[in-house]
């Protein structure tokens, strides 16, 4: 079933030049880019998008990095878009995502992990209204 779900080019991969070459990886996954624009997020919407981890220790570091420089926000469409993404993209720890995965390939640390892709159904809807108004 069509499904929609935010990406995240982050501001480390945005810095390293290889927008084109995610972006690429997305087309190629079958992925129509419905909505796509570069912003350089404030600390607090940084800190907003990422509320439901405002408990945990990293949340600082997390949205001081979130907020460093230019990233890029996409809606993408497919089939089972959120469950494909994240597999396209691999686990959150480059060193324990699997080879030929985009964190695995471009990501440099945890926090470092060159993209974001929503979760669920739910966080997808809440995390593309975020950014994109109906
Ligand atoms: P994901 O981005 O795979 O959905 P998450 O939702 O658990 O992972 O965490 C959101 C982001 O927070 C993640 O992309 C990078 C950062 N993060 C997660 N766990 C971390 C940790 N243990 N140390 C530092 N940053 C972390
Ligand atoms: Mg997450």
């Amino acid at each position: 079933m069509t499904e929609k779900t935010l990406a995240i080019i982050k501001p480390d991969a945005v810095k390293k030049n290889i927008i084109g070459r995610i972006i690429q990886r997305i087309e190629d996954e079958g992925f129509k880019i419905a909505a796509m624009k570069m912003l350089h997020l404030t600390k607090d919407e940084a800190k907003g998008f990422y509320i439901v981890h405002k408990s945990r220790p990293f949340y600082e570091d997390l949205t001081n990095f979130m907020s460093s420089g230019p990233a890029i926000v996409m809606t993408l469409e497919r089939d089972d878009a959120i469950a494909h993404w994240r597999q396209v993209m691999g686990a959150t720890d480059p060193a324990q995502a699997k080879p030929g995965t985009l964190r695995r390939e471009f990501g440099f640390s945890v926090e470092r992990n060159a993209t974001h892709g929503s979760d669920a159904r739910e966080t997808a809807e809440w995390e593309i209204a975020y950014f994109f108004k109906k």
